[in-house]
């Protein structure tokens, strides 16, 4: 039966290429979830749109569900494969296609990685500003696909901001183009915004033209040890006031010690509950004289225990590894991540409601806090108790997921803030949006991919449940 699908498959599009081999289903089948049997069918690796767009029409014809693949780093099961879909991996197409000096542009097919983007824009004295961990892994599709935030928001805001233009093909099999990079263009509905965030519900972003900046002036990485969950809020408020901020992250005592446990220098002689990172422009004198002036204003008012400047790029890579090896320490842990925002004023009185639930709902496992306290955005990975089975705690973590999902409703949050619904919060999503939204989007998809192929199952089922 199988073979026979495939074989159709490559009498429809020539040339492609095409993995079945067990090894290769179940490396592309899964993301970095991991709660899933990889089970696809094959996956195919086109090398052009118009590859792409035959692949969608013969899947629409055929029946068969499609999974576009970038790096698959998500962490809410959006490009698993565990029902027998096509991964259609943008791999093989990775190239950067064009750079435009007056426009500060550049094109880039889907399957480029974030690093390389910015590989390439440094290349031109410019920078792409969208960062984090995983750089080097996922593709620039996948960033698109799923509105990527990362360690620069609080500066340069989400992909969103950085997109000009796109090339889809749509579920149905359309190739379309979308804004053609225009900064100014009045002309109706803007499509392009409708694929950043879609999850590959809607089509494949086969192409990309970035917007690119100046590169920022030279930068400083401070990390300071935090007394307090509430020294947080008035510490990012001081530091705002005080520097051109370009992140301001935040860690618990807990993520400290899993990414030490791997490997990290510790920046302290003590332990500390809570840590913060924060990069800022220090391009001359005036800026190294404000830093040393918002340092003091925290240390005066107890609100920082201890500190260090860095004085090397060596020493900020440094400190920033304490930040960026949090996830890759916790994997083994098989963590239950929550990626929940809320507005940063909102903060203080969601953060007290949530923390006490925590404390209450799981008593006696390991919650990990960290994340981008300063674009209101949470990261809180519980981890797996030793000896407890996987069933038993996701359902666990669900039951404790309602509740939170209750508070981020009354707060006015969103469940997921950068990693996208996928599959792990797709039972949540109507706490963030009404039921009228989300028939709007259920409209849209069906115009968009009026078969049902892209992802299905994926952020919400296509057709209401009978
Ligand atoms: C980060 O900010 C990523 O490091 C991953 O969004 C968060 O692992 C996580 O929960
Ligand atoms: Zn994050």
């Amino acid at each position: 039966m199988n073979s026979a699908v495939i074989a159709s498959l490559l009498a429809a599009v020539p040339g492609l290429m095409l993995k079945t081999d067990p090894a290769d289903l179940e490396h592309y089948g899964r993301d970095w979830t991991r709660r899933w049997t990889p089970a696809p069918l094959a996956i195919a690796f086109p090398e052009s749109a118009q590859q792409v767009q035959a692949i969608v029409r013969w899947a629409r014809v055929e029946g068969v569900a499609i999974v576009p693949s970038g790096g698959r780093t998500g962490l809410s099961g959006g490009a698993v494969a565990a029902h027998g879909e096509l991964v259609l991996s943008l791999e093989r197409m990775a190239k950067v296609l064009g750079f435009d000096a007056v426009d500060r542009t550049l094109t880039v097919q889907a399957g480029t990685p974030l690093e390389a983007v910015h590989n390439a824009a440094r290349e031109h004295e410019l920078a792409y500003p969208v960062d984090f961990a995983s750089r080097g892994s996922c593709s620039i599709g996948g960033t698109i696909a799923t509105n990527a935030g990362g360690i620069r928001v609080i500066r340069y805001g989400n992909t969103r901001e950085w997109i000009a233009g796109l090339k889809v093909v749509t579920g149905a099999g359309d190739l379309l183009e979308l804004n053609r990079s225009l900064i100014k263009n009045s002309s109706g509905y803007d499509l392009r915004h409708l694929f950043i965030g879609s999850e590959g519900t809607l089509g494949i972003v086969v192409e990309a033209t970035l917007r690119l900046t100046a590169p920022s002036a030279p930068t400083n990485v401070m990390l300071l040890a935090l007394p307090s969950f509430e020294a947080l809020m008035d510490v990012f408020a001081i530091l705002r006031s005080h520097l051109a901020l370009e992140a301001f992250e935040f860690f618990t005592d807990r993520a400290l010690a899993h990414v030490l446990a791997h490997g990290a220098q510790a920046p302290f002689a003590e332990v500390h509950p809570y840590y913060v990172v924060a990069e800022f422009e220090a391009a001359d004198e005036a800026q190294e004289a404000a830093a040393l002036a918002a340092f003091e204003a925290c240390a005066e008012t107890g609100l920082v225990s201890d500190a260090v400047l860095s004085s090397s790029d060596a020493q900020a890579a440094q400190l920033w590894r304490l930040r960026e090896g949090i996830t890759e320490s916790l994997a083994a842990f098989r963590p239950y991540k929550n990626d929940v925002s809320v507005r940063v004023s909102a903060m203080p009185a969601f953060l007290a409601e949530a923390q006490a639930l925590l404390a209450a709902g799981y008593p006696g496992f390991e919650v990990v806090w960290f994340g981008h306290i300063g674009d209101g955005n949470l990261h809180i990975n519980v981890l797996t108790p030793e000896g407890m089975g996987e069933t038993e705690f996701v359902a666990r973590c669900s039951e404790v997921t309602d509740t939170l999902a209750d508070i981020l409703q009354r707060h006015g949050g969103s469940i997921s803030a950068e990693h996208g619904i996928g599959l792990v919060k797709k039972p949540w999503l109507e706490s963030t949006r009404s039921a009228e939204e989300i028939a709007v989007m259920r409209g849209i998809r069906q115009v968009l991919d009026p078969s049902g192929i892209m992802n299905p199952g994926k952020l919400f089922d296509s057709r209401p449940a009978a």
